[in-house]
């Protein structure tokens, strides 16, 4: 079934901002161009959410080369989205699965709720405090410039850290169950952000970081007869 997320003229401007309701339901994280936006899915849903995708998602534990080096990365990763929408980073092309239906669910309920369409979503699963995602910024050349980034936390609550490229202090902000952050703007030229691990006790935790990726693969798309 065709993804349609009633936003299509929406990516037709190119500078992006969140809808005023949205942003009166959160605060930025003490950076431009984000907006964090607690309990945006309620605990019953962000717990069945956990669950299903938790069994159902095709779960990878990749290998990549860092800095020259080969290593297992310290989370486990799915990747869904629209045919043919296929995102690149660490060198590797990963072309997208099959929406699963929560998932494809979740996908629609965000896109309507920041205003932008989305085509692609990454997901991490953090299974205790070692599992981490270093500094990095999602500004991969397949996602455009200036790119709007929306992500669902559920599970443990765990910290998110944004650092200027340019130097100083990293922020520390809690990502709670069923909370929704927004990153636009020049948030990834100019930040970079990490999930790092923690010594305390938790449990598992997912975050859906759904984008719009621009690399489509023309003969994935369905023959005509
Ligand atoms: O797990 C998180 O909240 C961070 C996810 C993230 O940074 C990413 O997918 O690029």
């Amino acid at each position: 079934m065709p993804f349609d997320s009633g936003c299509d003229a929406i990516i037709t401007i190119m500078t992006y901002s969140p809808p005023t309701g949205l942003v009166r339901a959160g605060r930025d994280l003490g950076v431009a161009e984000t907006l964090y936006v607690p309990g945006f899915l309620s605990p019953g849903r962000a717990d069945a959410l956990l669950d299903d995708v938790i069994d159902a998602a095709n779960w990878q534990q990749e290998r990549l080369t860092m800095f020259g080096r080969q290593m297992v990365a310290p989370r486990l990763t799915a990747w869904y989205g629209e045919p043919g929408a296929t995102y690149r980073y660490s060198g590797i092309a990963r072309p997208a699965g099959a929406w699963l239906p929560p998932i494809r669910e979740l996908a629609l309920e965000v896109a309507k709720a920041v205003a932008w369409r989305f085509n692609y979503v990454l997901v991490n699963r953090y299974r205790d405090g070692n599992d981490m995602l270093g500094w990095h910024a999602d500004d991969e050349a397949d996602l455009g410039e200036a790119p709007v980034l929306a992500a669902i936390s559920v599970g443990a609550e765990r910290v998110f850290r944004m650092r200027p490229r340019r130097g100083g202090a990293s922020s520390a902000s809690v990502l709670g169950h069923g909370s929704l952050l927004v990153m636009w703007g020049n948030s990834q030229r100019d930040y970079k952000h990490s999930l790092p691990r923690t010594r305390q006790p938790v449990g598992e935790r997912l975050s859906f970081t759904f984008r719009r990726t621009r690399q489509v693969v023309e003969d994935a798309q369905p023959e005509r007869a």
